[in-house]
């Protein structure tokens, strides 16, 4: 989880990083969720970054529905946006992103050509929003521990670069974005995938909105994984905020023996595997968004 708070000084203070190493770059690996392409994405990516080349990396695709996943490549594309689904804690992607960046920086590898520049190499920044796997991508496009991984945000900015080979290099330290706040839905869905401050967060509020998401999405799913019955789902959805709008926390709470004193099913727990068995994958590749 981020514990970082997005308060208008921060934002002041990340755009203005960001702006300052956008200066030493031609190009910007952008990253978003696979499984939230649209509500990963930082809102002010495209004035932040106009006149850069950019490649576009979905990350963490190995817990997204990859139809789903497949659907937003092809929408990225329209937009002129290359887009590469992968799983960053692997290098199997690696080649085809060096692709990509090549491709997206055409125009000034022919332009140095044409002016007699040889062995400038193409610099390029990684950015994205907290969490989406910037400082694990880095380790395995650089195929060295050379970026730190983990959820402290802060860490001392010097500005190193690291050489991936003669032609390209990579700033090590990512720029960290702002996620989008206007829109309740798309706060919604950033805390559904962990990246938000849990600590803030009504778990059971949470894992009942999921419930709802993955309902629309997956009907099925949370049935047969917990043994739910679709009179128990019903209930559910129809009376969420009345008495009843516990009841497939509660079925969830008693088929995993998390019971309470006094035999009393507990739904916090019932909230919390849930969220967890979601994040982790263990209900299986599932995408929260749909291209619009
Ligand atoms: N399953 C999966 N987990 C990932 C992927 N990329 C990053 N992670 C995990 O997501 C968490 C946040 O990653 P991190 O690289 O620290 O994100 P950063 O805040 O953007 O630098 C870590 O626990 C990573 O192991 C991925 O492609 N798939
Ligand atoms: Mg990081």
């Amino acid at each position: 989880m981020t514990d970082y708070q997005w308060y208008p000084g921060h934002m002041t203070k990340a755009r203005r990083m960001m702006q300052e190493d956008l200066k030493l770059v031609d190009l910007v690996i952008e990253l978003a969720d696979a499984r939230i392409p649209l509500s990963s994405r930082n809102p002010d990516i495209d004035s932040l970054c106009a006149g850069k080349s950019r490649v576009l990396l979905l990350c963490k695709e190995d817990l997204a529905d990859p139809s789903v996943t497949r659907a937003f490549c092809g929408y990225f594309e329209e937009q002129g946006i290359s887009a590469v689904p992968l799983d960053a804690r692997t290098r199997s992607a690696n080649a085809l992103i060096k692709n990509r960046v090549e491709e997206a920086c055409r125009a000034r590898i022919e332009r140095d050509r044409r002016r007699g520049i040889v062995g400038r190499p193409l610099r390029a920044m990684v950015a994205g929003i907290p969490n989406v796997g910037k400082s694990t991508f880095i380790n395995s496009f650089a195929g060295k521990a050379s970026a730190k991984t983990g959820n402290k945000p802060g860490v001392t900015r010097g500005r190193q670069w690291i050489r991936l080979n003669k032609g390209l290099e990579l700033l090590d330290t990512p720029g960290i974005l702002w996620p989008k706040f206007e829109d309740e839905q798309v706060g919604l869905r950033l805390a559904l995938i962990g990246s938000m401050n849990d600590e803030n967060l009504d778990s059971v509020e949470l894992a009942c909105d999921l419930i709802k998401v993955l309902n629309n999405y997956y009907p099925g799913v949370i049935k047969e994984k917990y043994n739910i019955t679709e009179d128990q789902l019903s209930v559910f959805l129809e009376d969420q905020y009345a008495n009843e709008f516990s009841a497939v926390l509660s079925a969830i709470a008693e088929n995993r023996k998390l019971i309470k004193q006094g035999a009393v099913p507990d739904i916090d727990r019932a909230s919390s595997l849930l969220l967890d068995d979601f994040r982790s994958g263990r209900l299986g590749r599932l995408s929260l968004e749909r291209p619009e």
